[in-house]
């Protein structure tokens, strides 16, 4: 067998052949949280969650391929390396990962994080601030094990932008900033009750037509999320939704970040006023409650507000041997 590229760190290595990891579920998306085993501070520089996630990146890649991608877990999972955080006023730090790379930041994982943290014993109901490689985010944990997250600040980039789309069409969408990047589909496409392979070929299509024009978020980011939008299913919330997340798998919860870049809009649109209550309801039907405030420093950006409830589903030690041809994962 031809050893994997991190054994030329033999020392970090020798201590990540059992990962031990928390597993929860946010209005029906999974996150696993590596609480011991994986790269440490140390490993990592400790430097800013930002420059920790590069070295994660450019050193232990397959350690992220390990944890979230088959044969021990999905497409649909997403990983989180629970890291020391830089300022120690916050509870944690986090780097967020998928099957296929590394996330700013994730809403549904931060709420599984909370909820991890909680069943960890290591945080009680209050307040708690968790470093994220892009920025801090505020969560507070109720005595009900509903968690509220103030999302980094979002915004609306671009209104409007038309992209030729194969066999779809002109279709006509927002670039938004909600801690990813996302497309946010103007008018209804597709009717969301349509088969969930469709509706993922559909938003594929149009991520694939944006990368094609050279549309992407600030710096030439891409624009790895697409949300599509339709009538909710129960006339109590708002609008539900279906996004496609980076690696190509739909996002089972209403998407904390891609709520966020919603919220964004709708303030730019003036179709939601600060303070007012938005239900989104995702593409099953879980339901995230969401409001904002215009953040003080740029009126042009809101703090989204995004709550909801993870449940642990559970607690386990990966076993990394190296006699395993995938022991790396499956790359996907
Ligand atoms: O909840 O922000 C989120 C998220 C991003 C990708 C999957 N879920």
């Amino acid at each position: 067998m031809v050893a994997p590229d991190h054994f030329t760190v033999a020392n970090v290595w020798a201590r990540m052949q059992e990962i031990k990891v928390v597993d929860s579920h946010t209005a029906g998306e999974p996150t696993r949280i590596i609480i011991d085993g994986g790269p440490s501070s140390g490993d990592l520089g400790g430097g800013s969650l930002a420059d920790r996630l590069a070295k994660f990146r450019d050193k232990f890649d397959s350690i992220r391929s390990a944890v979230v991608n088959e044969p021990r877990g999905s497409d649909v999972l997403v990983g989180g390396l629970l890291c020391e955080p830089v300022d120690p006023s916050c509870a944690a730090g986090i780097i967020f990962f998928n099957n296929t790379g590394y996330l700013g930041m994730c809403g549904h994982g931060t709420i599984g994080l909370m909820e991890t943290l909680k069943f960890l014993g290591r945080i009680e109901s209050g307040v708690h601030k968790i470093e994220t490689p892009v920025g801090i985010v505020a969560a507070e944990l109720f005595a009900d094990g509903q968690v509220a997250i103030e999302n980094v600040p979002s915004y609306r980039l671009t209104q409007s932008v038309s992209v030729e789309v194969p066999e779809l069409g002109l279709v006509t969408g927002d670039v938004a900033w909600g801690g990813n990047w996302f497309f946010l589909v103007k008018e209804p496409v597709e009717n969301l009750d349509a088969d969930r392979r469709h509706l993922t070929e559909v938003a594929l299509k149009i991520r694939h037509a944006l990368q094609q024009e050279g549309i992407t978020g600030v710096g030439g980011a891409e624009i790895d999320h697409v949300e599509l939008f339709g009538p909710p299913l129960d006339s109590k919330n708002h609008s539900r939704n279906f996004v496609l997340c980076p690696g190509g798998a739909y996002d089972r919860s209403p998407c904390g970040t891609g709520t966020s870049a919603k919220l964004a809009c709708l303030a730019a649109d003036g179709k939601l006023a600060a303070g007012e209550l938005w239900r989104q309801e995702s593409i099953l039907g879980t339901v995230f409650e969401c409001s904002y405030q215009v953040a003080e420093s740029n009126p042009n950006q809101v703090l989204p507000t995004i709550r909801a409830r993870a449940f642990v589903s559970g607690q386990s030690t990966l076993i990394l041997n190296p006699d395993d041809p995938f022991c790396m994962g499956i790359p996907s």
